[in-house]
C-alpha cells in the first residue's frame, strides 16, 4: 500500500511554531508574501535574512521539539518500511526540520529548508552554519570567504518553482492513501496535489476544521494533528 502524506504549518503548531494564518501572515509589519519573494529579497536582503534568522533562532530554542504528530508519522514510516508494505513519502510545505528530527527519512521539503542556504550564482547548497548569537558566518564555514554576500535562503518563495514536483506527481498518482495534515489548502501547487491522486486513492484531511480543499477528500478528521495522527496511524 503506497502512502503519501502532505504536511503544512499546522503539524508544527503544537510544537510552538505559529502557522502562517495564525501569524496573520505578518512579520514585523511585512506580509510574508512581501518578504518571502525574490522581489522582497532583491529590494531588502538584510530584512529577508533577518526574517529567516529570526525563525532559525526560534527553531533552535530548546522548547521547540517534534510533537506527537511528527513522531507518529516517523514511527509509522519505520513499521511500513520494515514490512516493505509499499512506498511511504512525506511531502512537507514546512521549512522547519521537525520531521527529520522526529526520525522521518522519506521527507521531501517542497518549499525548501530553513537551515540550508544557496549561492546566488552557483546555486550550490550549503548547510547554514550561522552563529546566531553574533549573526556572522561560522569561521570554519568553507563557504565563508567567497560566499559572503552571495547567499540566499534555500527556500521556495512565492513565484518560485517548488522542489521535487516530478517526484510529488509520481507519488500522488501511485498513492493508495493520501493524508493532508495541517494545511489550509491555499498555496499552490501543494494544494493541488490531492487532485493528482487516482480515484481509488483513500483521501484523508486532518485539520482543526474544514478548508477550501475539504471537498476533494473522502474523510475529514477534525482536531489537533498531535491527537488524531497517533490514532489514525496506530
Ligand atoms: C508557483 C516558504 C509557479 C517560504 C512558502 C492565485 C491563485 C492560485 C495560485 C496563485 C495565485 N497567485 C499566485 C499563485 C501561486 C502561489 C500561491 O499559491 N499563492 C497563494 C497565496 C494564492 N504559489 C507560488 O508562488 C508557488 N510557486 O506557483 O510557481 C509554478 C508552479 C509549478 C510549476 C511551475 C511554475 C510557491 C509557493 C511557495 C511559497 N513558499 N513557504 C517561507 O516559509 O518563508 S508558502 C508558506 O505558506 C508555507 O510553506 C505554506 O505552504 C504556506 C502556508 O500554508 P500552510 O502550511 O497550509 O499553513 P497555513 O497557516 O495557511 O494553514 C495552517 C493550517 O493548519 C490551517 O488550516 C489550520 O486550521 C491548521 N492547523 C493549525 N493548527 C493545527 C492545524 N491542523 C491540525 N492540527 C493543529 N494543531
Amino acid at each position: 500500500m503506497n502512502i503519501l502524506v502532505l504536511t503544512g504549518a499546522g503539524i508544527s503548531a503544537e510544537s510552538g511554531i505559529p502557522t502562517f494564518r495564525d501569524a496573520n501572515g505578518l512579520w514585523e509589519g511585512h506580509a510574508v508574501e512581501e518578504v518571502a519573494t525574490p522581489q522582497g529579497f532583491a529590494s531588502n536582503p538584510v530584512l529577508v535574512h533577518q526574517f529567516y534568522n529570526e525563525r532559525r533562532r526560534a527553531l533552535r530554542s530548546a522548547e521547540i521539539q517534534p510533537n506527537a504528530a511528527h513522531i507518529a508519522l516517523a514511527e509509522f514510516e519505520q513499521k511500513h518500511t520494515a514490512r516493505s508494505a509499499g512506498d511511504f513519502l512525506i511531502v512537507t510545505q514546512n521549512i522547519d526540520d521537525l520531521h527529520f528530527r522526529a526520525g522521518s527519512r522519506n521527507v521531501l521539503p517542497m518549499h525548501g529548508e530553513l537551515f540550508k542556504v544557496r549561492c546566488l550564482y552557483s546555486n550550490k547548497i550549503f548547510d547554514w552554519k550561522y552563529d546566531l548569537s553574533t549573526e556572522t558566518l561560522h569561521p570554519d564555514d568553507p563557504a565563508n570567504e567567497e560566499l559572503r554576500g552571495c547567499l540566499r535562503p534555500h527556500v521556495v518563495w512565492f513565484g518560485e518553482v517548488p522542489i521535487g514536483l516530478d517526484r510529488i506527481e509520481n507519488a500522488a498518482s501511485n498513492a493508495d492513501v493520501f493524508i493532508a495534515v495541517g494545511t489550509s489548502g491555499l498555496v499552490y501547487p501543494a494544494a493541488g496535489i490531492v487532485q493528482l491522486t487516482k480515484p481509488t486513492c483513500r483521501k484523508i484531511e486532518v485539520n482543526l476544521g474544514d478548508t477550501p480543499a475539504s471537498d476533494a477528500f473522502d474523510e475529514c478528521r477534525h482536531g489537533k494533528a498531535g491527537e488524531i495522527l497517533p490514532q489514525l496511524l496506530a
